[in-house]
């Protein structure tokens, strides 16, 4: 009898503890919430590129496409050029270059460069560098660059690389060109891989409440600097408080950057 009443009280409480947080969300809502609500590619992939669905996260690895007819341009007018199911290559006989953009957010963390090509031609080959210009010394940097060898190749791939993008100072650049400037040596496609980052912790807090030393504080200094959280009007932020779906709502919204139809 005594158990029962035991167990009795205890659905009691839980009924109270469920009642209590009615109207905030449960861990299935939480997770719906939180998965992506607009395709990948609609965020700020550069026009002509592909993102895959790993574009969402810091552990996954995303794609960036870039083709050779709408992201890469030649740098001299005297160099014929010319296209073959896309592919381009020079017609002068001499070393030809392109240069090819790369677009990508602040904080991108750029893994590995790709670029399709096709060698036939067993003296000259083709190859890429990754470029970073300072904007204020013009002075050019190459984070990395390969070749091709022999015959054969139909790619040049490069990876081990730990660049973070840096937009305020830097801008980006693929350079492409052709030993042979002919047929035998020509390309179509430029790629890079990347992660995405969270912003380095700053050196003083935003919020009293979460101090330097919180295990949370670089997340939520980055949600703070990006607008989407910002704290109650007393200046705290309540690290351990629950969300409500308000609170919820606010911080997706201003996260995904939900606007009505033009
Ligand atoms: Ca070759």
């Amino acid at each position: 009898m005594k158990k029962a009443l035991v167990i009795f009280a205890v659905i009691l409480m839980a009924g109270g503890l469920l009642a209590a947080q009615e109207g905030m969300l449960t861990p299935d809502e939480f997770a719906m919430a939180l998965a992506p609500a607009v395709p990948p590619e609609a965020l700020s992939l550069p026009e002509g590129s592909v993102g895959s669905p790993e574009w969402y996260g810091t552990t996954g690895r995303f794609w960036v496409t870039g083709s050779a007819a709408g992201s890469c341009t030649p740098i001299t007018s005297a160099t014929q050029y010319s296209q073959n199911f896309g592919y381009y290559y020079g017609t002068s006989g001499f070393t030809t270059y392109w240069n090819c953009s790369l677009q990508a957010p602040s904080g991108t963390l750029i893994a590995g460069i790709e670029i399709e090509v096709e060698d036939s031609d067993a003296t000259d080959d083709i190859c890429i560098s990754l470029w970073k210009f300072n904007y204020f010394s013009t002075t050019a940097t190459t984070i990395a660059s390969g070749c091709t060898s022999g015959t054969g190749q139909d790619y040049i791939y490069i990876t081990g690389l730990n660049e973070t993008i840096t937009n305020h100072y830097y801008y980006y650049m693929f350079r492409v060109w052709a030993q042979s400037g002919s047929i035998s040596n020509r390309f179509r496609t430029v790629f890079y891989s990347a992660y995405r980052q969270i912003s380095p912790a700053p050196g003083t807090a935003t919020f009293p409440d979460v101090g330097t030393g919180f295990w949370a504080f670089q997340e939520i200094e980055a949600l703070a600097a990006s607008g989407i959280t910002q704290g109650y009007p007393d200046g705290t932020f309540k690290p351990t408080a629950n969300v409500t779906r308000a609170q919820m709502a606010t911080f997706l919204a201003r996260a995904l950057g939900l606007h009505y139809k033009d």
